[in-house]
This record gives C-alpha cells, sequence and structure tokens, in this order.
C-alpha cells in the first residue's frame, strides 16, 4: 500500500464555512471533535510541524475550516470544533447543521478522524457526528486524545469501553488512544489515512 509522507503537508486555503469550501474533487478526511479536543495539535504531531494547524489554550480557537494538501489530491480538513460553551446557542445549531451536511454531501469526503478527550469520551455531540459518519457511510478512526493524562491501564480500560460503546452504531469504526505529547497513536493514524488516501492512486488505474 502507499505510504505518504505527512511531513511534506502544507497550507491550502481557509474557508468561513463548509459553503466556500474549494472544488469538490480528490480525496478529503476531515478531522472533527469537541472544541479543545486537540484537532490542530493531532495534526501538527502527524506532520511534525510545530504550527502548521493553529492550537490554542482557548477552546474555539479556529473558527475557519483549514485545508491542508498532503500532496496533490489528498487533503486533509481541521473543523472548527463543535460544543463550545461560549458560543451563542444559536450558531452551535447552525454549525451543527452545517457539519451534518458536510458529511452527507461532500463527495471527495472518505474519511472522518473524530478526536475526543480520553477523560471525556462520546458526549452528545460525539455521538451525533458519529451517527452521521455512520449514515453517510464513511469510515471513522475515533481517536482519544490527550492519551498521556492517564496511565497505562486508565487509558487501556478506556479504548476497550470506548470500542464496546460504539458497537450499537454498526460502522466502520476504529478506536485508538491517541497523544500528541507521548507520541501515541500517530502511526495508527498515518496508516489509516494511507487507506482512506490510497484510493486516489487506484482512481487513475
Ligand atoms: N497533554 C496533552 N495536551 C494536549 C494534547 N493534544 C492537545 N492538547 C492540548 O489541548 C488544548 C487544545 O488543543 P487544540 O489542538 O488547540 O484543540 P482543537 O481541537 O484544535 O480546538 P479548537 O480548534 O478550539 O476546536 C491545547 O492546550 C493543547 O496543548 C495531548 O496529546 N496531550
Ligand atoms: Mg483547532
Amino acid at each position: 500500500m502507499m505510504k505518504l509522507n505527512y511531513h511534506k503537508t502544507h497550507f491550502l486555503t481557509s474557508a468561513p464555512d463548509i459553503r466556500h469550501l474549494p472544488e469538490d474533487s480528490g480525496v478529503e478526511i476531515a478531522f472533527a471533535g469537541r472544541s479543545n479536543a486537540g484537532k490542530s495539535t493531532a495534526l501538527n504531531a502527524l506532520t511534525n510541524q510545530k504550527s502548521l494547524a493553529r492550537t490554542s489554550k482557548t477552546p474555539g480557537r479556529t473558527q475557519l475550516i483549514n485545508l491542508f494538501e498532503v500532496e496533490p489530491n489528498c487533503k486533509l480538513v481541521d473543523l472548527p470544533g463543535y460544543g463550545y460553551a461560549a458560543v451563542p446557542e444559536q450558531m452551535k445549531i447552525q454549525w451543527q447543521k452545517a457539519l451534518g451536511e458536510y458529511l452527507q454531501k461532500r463527495q471527495c469526503l472518505r474519511g472522518v478522524v473524530i478526536l475526543m478527550d480520553i477523560r471525556h469520551p462520546l458526549k452528545d455531540l460525539d455521538q451525533q457526528m458519529i451517527e452521521w459518519a455512520v449514515s453517510a457511510e464513511l469510515p471513522v478512526l475515533l481517536l482519544l486524545t490527550k492519551a498521556d493524562k492517564l496511565s497505562q491501564s486508565g487509558r487501556s480500560k478506556t479504548v476497550k469501553m470506548v470500542r464496546e460503546a460504539i458497537l450499537p452504531f454498526q460502522g466502520d469504526i476504529q478506536v485508538e488512544a491517541y497523544s500528541a505529547l507521548n507520541k501515541i497513536g500517530i502511526d495508527k493514524l498515518s496508516a489509516k489515512l494511507d487507506l482512506w488516501f490510497s484510493e486516489v492512486y487506484a482512481d487513475n488505474e
């Protein structure tokens, strides 16, 4: 199978909302999750770049949808986090709706990485995201982030619990622990992305 070099990833463009994304072509993989879950940090760890995606201690930092290119036709999308408490209710609802539409309608979307803090997994909005992804027949990689915050045993316990809890969704969902700090799970992430991106090459043959 093709192994892409994620270290070569570069910024492509930003979009203010889902309706202003670039052309629906190639293969796109989205990073979604609650505000502060560690999406931008996960992207930076994957690409081995300190500030490719902007990170912050203040939740709700990433307002724009940022697109990155691993190589031509292979794009990673850093979506703004959902569920940020300080955002007005009406805006939250609108953003959730836009996310749902994006998952259902974006043709080039071939996989979704859903990130959840390992200490707070499977909140309502996370479950909603999983449900949308599964109903759109998109494969999901669930990353339990900040795994360095738990002991080895606490980590295994949570991974096991989440693996069981997602069975009722009946989707193509893989669950892994992730830590940008301790470099846990980065290999699992790149292997999954390689698999999803491999379609780009299959299409050209
Ligand atoms: N200990 C630890 N902290 C992490 C890890 N990943 C992210 N963080 C911290 O969590 C906070 C939020 O990380 P971001 O990557 O900005 O989160 P985000 O999901 O992109 O947040 P929004 O863009 O606001 O939706 C930052 O303070 C990060 O340093 C990790 O693996 N370990
Ligand atoms: Mg972010």
